[in-house]
Order: C-alpha cells, then structure tokens, then sequence
C-alpha cells in the first residue's frame, strides 16, 4: 500500500470533445462506491468535488475549441492538484474529457519535479493547434504537459515532462501526422498489437522502466477508450480492438505493487453513453486495483 492519504477531485469538463456527456463522468465514477471503497482498503480519503467549468460562449479559435473555457477550468484543477500533493495525499482526479490531464499532470511535475508519465489510451492526444484536424483540445493534453503545445494549454507553470519519460499504451487510433510527432518526440509508444504480441506483462515492464528511469515516479493517466467498448461503452470516442479488462487491471496491479504511483486521472467517462453504469463501475474498480486493492484481502488484519 502506498503510504499515504487519497484526495480524490474531479473536473466536469466536456468542451475538449465533440460527444457531450463526459461532464458526469466523475459523478458516475463516485456513485460506484469509489470513496468508501478506497476507505475499505484502509485509507484516509477526502473528497475535494470538482471543478466546474464556466458557460462557453463561442467556441473561439477553431484550431483550439473553447481554449479560454478549458484553460479557466485546469488553472483550477492544477491549483486542487497542486494542494493535494503539498498536503502529502496521493491525488485521483477523475474526468472529464482527457484536457484536463493538462492540469493535473502540471501539478505532479510542479510538485514532483522530473516525473515519467503513463498514457493508457487509444490515442496519442499529442496534437498541437498546427497539426489538429479537429480543434479539439482533448487531442492535445499529453502533446502539452511534453513542451510540445500548445503552451497556452499549460500557461499556469513552467514544469513540463520529458517526452523520453513518457510511453502509451494501447494505441490504435492515431493520427498521421501526430505519428511522426511522437515518434521525433521521443515518446514510447506501445499499439494495442505490441500488447497482444507481447503480453500486457511483458509491455508494462518495457513502458515502466521507460517512465521510471531518472524520475520521481509516475503520473497513470488511464483514459477509458484504452479499454474495448465491450467492456466499457460509456466513452465518447470509442475504438474497437481495445485492451481486455484484465489488461486494465494487469497494469494498475504491476503500479501498485511498484509503489512509484504520484496520481492518478482516470478520464473520458461518459454515463449518457453507457449501460448501467458498466464503464464508472470499471473506472472505479481500476482506481482502486491502481491503489492496492487486491483480489484476496485481509481487512484489517
Ligand atoms: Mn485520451
């Protein structure tokens, strides 16, 4: 277990992503149980709320959708971030479209200095205003935290992420020119092909020496579209050939047990989209394998 206390926070934000309906993401993933469940393992918990964005007016620049709106909305979150980790609490922000990892990835390497992150998704979200062939931001917050833009994206610190201490997972749906971005960026990126030729075990050992390696320890950034839309329909830019959920969970049991976790987002929940909750009840589960829950259990004892 890692020694420390959980702040759990959230940020309604949808106006990175075109589906509406992530805004509930983390009012689905809380209704799962999430704050008593992270008691049950024997953890002191507080829950900060969310983050609620202002009321878009117009969507701005069309290269960056409703910037100024999600700016607002992650100074926020960074400052939430931020304060959490001061307080000594390991910090969960739950999403939200993924834009928000902006902020809160700000606020572990602010806090944290030289830290590796772990981007679990179907896409690279490494697109800047250039290179964008939608405008929208929730494409663009790994690119960002990595000093590769927007910079306007994470105007509110100076701490960026080196690019070699950062690895994808999952990656099935990236865009041509984001591609050879990663690839000159130096970012790691494991397909969901690498995962099944390989073995989830065998790719988190690649991906966690790569994040790891020189640094404090890791951010997880787990957007749920990793995962196949099978398993968790509630998602708003669902691609098929996913991770099994088992995967999911092999990847939160090898964190935990590394005990190197400094936060955590678990993003891009969307209960409008979903079947009984099935995708927050997941979301839930693997926040709380991320952060020791183990299959056997001795409560107490
Ligand atoms: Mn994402």
């Amino acid at each position: 277990m890692i020694k420390k206390s959980i702040a759990v926070m959230g940020s309604q934000l949808d106006l990175g992503a075109v589906r509406k309906g992530v805004d509930m993401g983390p009012l689905a993933i809380r209704h799962a149980g999430l704050i008593s469940k992270i008691r049950d393992i024997g953890y002191a918990v507080k829950d900060y709320g969310d983050v609620i964005p202002c009321v878009a007016e117009s969507e701005g620049n069309p290269r960056l959708r409703y910037e100024k709106e999600i700016n607002d909305a992650n100074e926020k979150l960074y400052r939430k971030v931020l304060s959490a980790h001061q307080k000594g609490a390991l910090p969960i922000i739950l999403g939200g479209d993924h834009s928000i990892a902006a902020g809160s990835i700000s606020a572990t390497a602010e806090h944290c200095g030289k830290i590796g992150v772990l981007w679990i998704d179907a896409h690279g979200d490494f697109n800047d205003e250039q290179i964008t062939p939608t405008g929208n931001i929730h494409g663009m917050p790994l690119s960002a935290v990595c000093g590769c833009g927007p910079d306007s994206l994470v105007r509110f610190t100076e701490a960026r992420v080196d690019p070699h201490h950062t690895a994808i997972i999952g990656a099935r749906d990236l865009d041509p020119l984001e591609t050879k971005k990663l690839k000159s960026k130096g970012v790691s990126v494991f397909s969901i092909s690498d995962v099944h030729n390989f073995g989830i075990r065998k790719i988190m050992e690649e991906a966690v020496s790569i994040v790891s390696d020189g640094t404090e320890g890791i951010h997880l950034s787990f957007d749920m579209d990793a995962l196949d839309p099978e398993n968790a329909p509630g998602v708003g830019t669902p691609v098929l050939n996913g991770l099994t959920n088992r995967e999911g969970f092999v990847i939160c049991e090898v964190l935990s047990d590394m005990g190197r976790l400094l936060a955590m987002d678990l993003v891009e929940t969307n209960p409008l989209l979903d079947r009984r909750n099935a995708t927050g009840i997941l979301a839930a589960e693997l926040i709380l394998t991320a952060i020791g829950k183990t299959d056997y259990q001795l409560f107490g004892i």
